[in-house]
Protein backbone atom coordinates (compact mmCIF):
# COMPACT_ATOMS: atom_id res chain seq x y z
CA UNK A 1 0.00 0.00 0.00
CA UNK A 2 1.65 3.60 -0.83
CA UNK A 3 2.63 5.73 1.56
CA UNK A 4 1.86 9.69 1.68
CA UNK A 5 4.11 12.06 3.25
CA UNK A 6 1.98 15.16 2.52
CA UNK A 7 3.75 17.38 4.40
CA UNK A 8 7.19 16.77 2.42
CA UNK A 9 8.76 19.28 0.50
CA UNK A 10 8.34 21.06 -2.07
CA UNK A 11 5.36 18.67 -2.27
CA UNK A 12 3.97 15.59 -1.18
CA UNK A 13 6.12 12.27 -1.08
CA UNK A 14 4.47 9.11 -2.33
CA UNK A 15 6.64 5.82 -1.90
CA UNK A 16 5.45 1.64 -1.56
CA UNK A 17 7.47 0.33 1.04
CA UNK A 18 7.59 -2.94 -0.71
CA UNK A 19 10.08 -1.07 -3.54
CA UNK A 20 11.71 1.01 -0.49
CA UNK A 21 15.01 0.81 0.72
CA UNK A 22 16.40 3.35 3.22
CA UNK A 23 20.36 4.17 2.34
CA UNK A 24 22.49 5.20 6.19
CA UNK A 25 25.16 7.02 4.70
CA UNK A 26 28.78 7.11 6.48
CA UNK A 27 27.70 7.16 10.35
CA UNK A 28 31.03 6.18 10.74
CA UNK A 29 33.20 6.58 13.80
CA UNK A 30 35.79 8.56 11.67
CA UNK A 31 33.04 11.55 11.00
CA UNK A 32 31.36 11.54 14.34
CA UNK A 33 33.97 10.39 17.23
CA UNK A 34 36.99 12.62 18.34
CA UNK A 35 40.35 11.43 17.05
CA UNK A 36 38.98 10.67 13.16
CA UNK A 37 39.22 11.67 9.90
CA UNK A 38 36.21 14.63 10.48
CA UNK A 39 38.49 16.39 13.68
CA UNK A 40 41.85 15.78 11.55
CA UNK A 41 40.00 18.06 8.66
CA UNK A 42 39.29 20.57 11.57
CA UNK A 43 35.88 19.86 12.28
CA UNK A 44 33.69 19.90 15.60
CA UNK A 45 32.14 16.58 15.38
CA UNK A 46 29.70 16.85 18.08
CA UNK A 47 27.05 18.17 15.57
CA UNK A 48 27.15 15.34 13.66
CA UNK A 49 26.98 13.14 17.11
CA UNK A 50 23.25 14.86 17.46
CA UNK A 51 21.68 13.04 14.70
CA UNK A 52 22.43 9.56 16.10
CA UNK A 53 19.01 9.32 18.11
CA UNK A 54 16.58 10.48 15.49
CA UNK A 55 18.32 8.22 12.75
CA UNK A 56 18.23 5.14 15.16
CA UNK A 57 14.91 6.36 15.68
CA UNK A 58 14.64 6.00 11.55
CA UNK A 59 16.16 2.51 11.19
CA UNK A 60 13.79 1.34 14.21
CA UNK A 61 10.96 2.37 11.87
CA UNK A 62 11.84 1.05 8.59
CA UNK A 63 13.33 -2.03 9.95
CA UNK A 64 9.64 -2.57 11.51
CA UNK A 65 8.18 -1.94 8.73
CA UNK A 66 9.99 -4.74 6.49
CA UNK A 67 11.56 -2.16 4.53
CA UNK A 68 15.47 -3.15 4.19
CA UNK A 69 18.09 -0.67 5.89
CA UNK A 70 21.31 -0.38 3.71
CA UNK A 71 24.67 1.09 5.16
CA UNK A 72 27.63 2.30 3.68
CA UNK A 73 30.84 3.64 4.79
CA UNK A 74 33.55 5.93 2.66
CA UNK A 75 36.97 3.97 3.22
CA UNK A 76 39.73 2.45 1.41
CA UNK A 77 41.74 -1.05 1.15
CA UNK A 78 44.15 -1.44 3.18
CA UNK A 79 47.07 -1.50 0.38
CA UNK A 80 45.09 2.08 -0.52
CA UNK A 81 44.63 0.67 -4.32
CA UNK A 82 41.01 2.44 -4.52
CA UNK A 83 42.58 5.86 -3.23
CA UNK A 84 43.16 8.20 -6.11
CA UNK A 85 46.39 10.91 -4.95
CA UNK A 86 44.36 13.79 -5.95
CA UNK A 87 41.89 13.00 -2.84
CA UNK A 88 44.76 12.06 -0.30
CA UNK A 89 46.43 14.88 -0.73
CA UNK A 90 43.07 17.16 -0.90
CA UNK A 91 42.18 19.56 2.19
CA UNK A 92 45.49 19.32 3.89
CA UNK A 93 44.33 17.87 6.74
CA UNK A 94 46.53 17.17 10.50
CA UNK A 95 46.22 13.49 9.27
CA UNK A 96 45.54 11.84 5.75
CA UNK A 97 43.34 9.18 4.62
CA UNK A 98 45.74 5.41 5.54
CA UNK A 99 47.96 7.20 8.39
CA UNK A 100 47.71 5.75 11.55
CA UNK A 101 45.46 7.49 14.18
CA UNK A 102 44.08 7.25 17.67
CA UNK A 103 41.07 4.68 16.18
CA UNK A 104 44.00 3.03 13.60
CA UNK A 105 44.33 3.63 10.18
CA UNK A 106 42.56 6.83 8.84
CA UNK A 107 39.27 5.72 6.63
CA UNK A 108 41.02 1.97 5.99
CA UNK A 109 38.43 -0.85 5.94
CA UNK A 110 39.61 -2.61 8.65
CA UNK A 111 40.01 0.11 11.30
CA UNK A 112 38.62 0.79 14.06
CA UNK A 113 37.41 4.29 13.10
CA UNK A 114 35.75 3.11 9.77
CA UNK A 115 33.23 1.19 11.57
CA UNK A 116 29.73 2.33 11.93
CA UNK A 117 29.24 3.97 15.48
CA UNK A 118 28.10 1.61 17.64
CA UNK A 119 23.90 3.49 18.15
CA UNK A 120 23.85 2.40 14.73
CA UNK A 121 25.52 -1.26 14.28
CA UNK A 122 23.88 -2.67 11.16
CA UNK A 123 22.08 -5.85 12.27
CA UNK A 124 23.73 -9.02 10.77
CA UNK A 125 21.84 -9.66 7.71
CA UNK A 126 21.63 -5.87 6.34
CA UNK A 127 23.67 -4.97 3.63
CA UNK A 128 27.32 -2.64 4.52
CA UNK A 129 28.83 -0.74 1.18
CA UNK A 130 32.28 0.20 1.42
CA UNK A 131 32.51 2.70 -1.40
CA UNK A 132 35.92 4.87 -1.96
CA UNK A 133 34.12 7.50 -3.21
CA UNK A 134 31.34 10.09 -1.95
CA UNK A 135 28.71 8.56 -3.88
CA UNK A 136 27.81 5.32 -2.99
CA UNK A 137 27.09 4.38 -6.38
CA UNK A 138 30.79 4.86 -8.18
CA UNK A 139 32.48 1.77 -7.82
CA UNK A 140 30.30 0.06 -5.49
CA UNK A 141 27.69 -3.11 -6.27
CA UNK A 142 24.58 -0.47 -4.98
CA UNK A 143 22.98 -0.04 -7.97
CA UNK A 144 22.90 -4.23 -8.72
CA UNK A 145 21.49 -4.65 -5.39
CA UNK A 146 18.99 -2.49 -5.71
CA UNK A 147 17.59 -3.15 -9.13
CA UNK A 148 17.41 -7.17 -7.96
CA UNK A 149 15.41 -6.43 -5.45
CA UNK A 150 13.11 -4.12 -7.38
CA UNK A 151 13.79 -1.05 -5.38
CA UNK A 152 12.65 2.28 -6.73
CA UNK A 153 12.26 4.98 -3.82
CA UNK A 154 14.90 5.42 -1.20
CA UNK A 155 15.08 6.98 1.98
CA UNK A 156 18.25 8.75 2.66
CA UNK A 157 20.14 9.20 5.79
CA UNK A 158 24.07 10.00 7.19
CA UNK A 159 26.28 12.16 6.79
CA UNK A 160 27.93 14.43 5.45
CA UNK A 161 24.67 16.44 3.92
CA UNK A 162 26.54 18.61 1.36
CA UNK A 163 29.02 15.74 0.55
CA UNK A 164 28.28 12.31 0.69
CA UNK A 165 24.94 12.31 1.24
CA UNK A 166 23.99 15.24 -1.30
CA UNK A 167 26.51 13.01 -4.02
CA UNK A 168 24.81 9.78 -3.20
CA UNK A 169 21.11 11.69 -3.58
CA UNK A 170 22.13 12.97 -6.93
CA UNK A 171 23.96 9.76 -8.62
CA UNK A 172 20.38 8.11 -7.53
CA UNK A 173 18.15 10.56 -8.85
CA UNK A 174 20.03 10.08 -11.89
CA UNK A 175 19.19 6.79 -12.01
CA UNK A 176 15.75 7.10 -11.63
CA UNK A 177 15.14 6.78 -7.88
CA UNK A 178 12.53 8.94 -6.14
CA UNK A 179 14.65 9.95 -3.23
CA UNK A 180 13.21 11.49 0.34
CA UNK A 181 16.01 12.76 2.41
CA UNK A 182 15.26 13.18 6.60
CA UNK A 183 16.30 16.38 7.60
CA UNK A 184 16.84 15.99 10.94
CA UNK A 185 18.60 12.32 10.50
CA UNK A 186 21.39 14.06 8.11
CA UNK A 187 23.93 17.00 9.65
CA UNK A 188 26.57 18.74 8.34
CA UNK A 189 30.19 20.25 10.18
CA UNK A 190 28.83 23.01 8.34
CA UNK A 191 24.79 24.29 9.24
CA UNK A 192 24.71 26.77 6.42
CA UNK A 193 25.65 24.29 3.72
CA UNK A 194 23.62 21.58 5.16
CA UNK A 195 20.76 24.18 4.81
CA UNK A 196 21.52 25.12 1.62
CA UNK A 197 21.81 21.64 0.37
CA UNK A 198 18.09 21.16 1.52
CA UNK A 199 17.11 23.92 -0.38
CA UNK A 200 19.09 23.13 -3.41
CA UNK A 201 17.67 19.55 -3.07
CA UNK A 202 13.78 20.56 -3.39
CA UNK A 203 14.04 23.45 -5.79
CA UNK A 204 12.41 23.82 -9.01
CA UNK A 205 9.95 21.27 -8.08
CA UNK A 206 12.24 18.71 -6.53
CA UNK A 207 14.95 18.72 -9.32
CA UNK A 208 17.19 15.98 -6.95
CA UNK A 209 14.14 15.11 -4.26
CA UNK A 210 12.26 15.43 -1.39
CA UNK A 211 12.77 16.32 2.27
CA UNK A 212 10.64 15.52 5.11
CA UNK A 213 11.28 15.71 8.94
CA UNK A 214 11.30 11.82 10.45
CA UNK A 215 7.91 12.40 12.55
CA UNK A 216 6.47 13.94 9.40
CA UNK A 217 7.46 10.27 7.72
CA UNK A 218 6.46 8.51 10.91
CA UNK A 219 3.39 10.29 11.47
CA UNK A 220 2.13 9.27 7.80
CA UNK A 221 3.40 5.43 7.51
CA UNK A 222 0.65 3.84 9.43
C1 LIG B 1 33.22 13.61 3.69
C2 LIG B 1 31.25 12.25 3.86
N1 LIG B 1 32.59 14.72 4.06
N2 LIG B 1 30.82 11.08 4.32
N3 LIG B 1 32.58 12.40 3.69
O1 LIG B 1 34.39 13.63 3.38
O2 LIG B 1 30.46 13.16 3.66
Amino acid sequence: MMVEVGNAQPFGFRFDPATTALIVIDMQRDFLEPGGFGEALGNDVSLLRAIIPTTSDLMALCRNKGVAVIHTRECHKPDLSDLPAAKRDRGAPRLRIGDPGPMGRILVADADGAAIVPELMPTGTELVIDKPGKGAFYATPLMAHLTSHGIKSLILAGVTTEVCVQTTMREANDRGFDCLLIEDATESYFPQFKAATLDMVRAQGAIVGWTARYTQLRDAWH
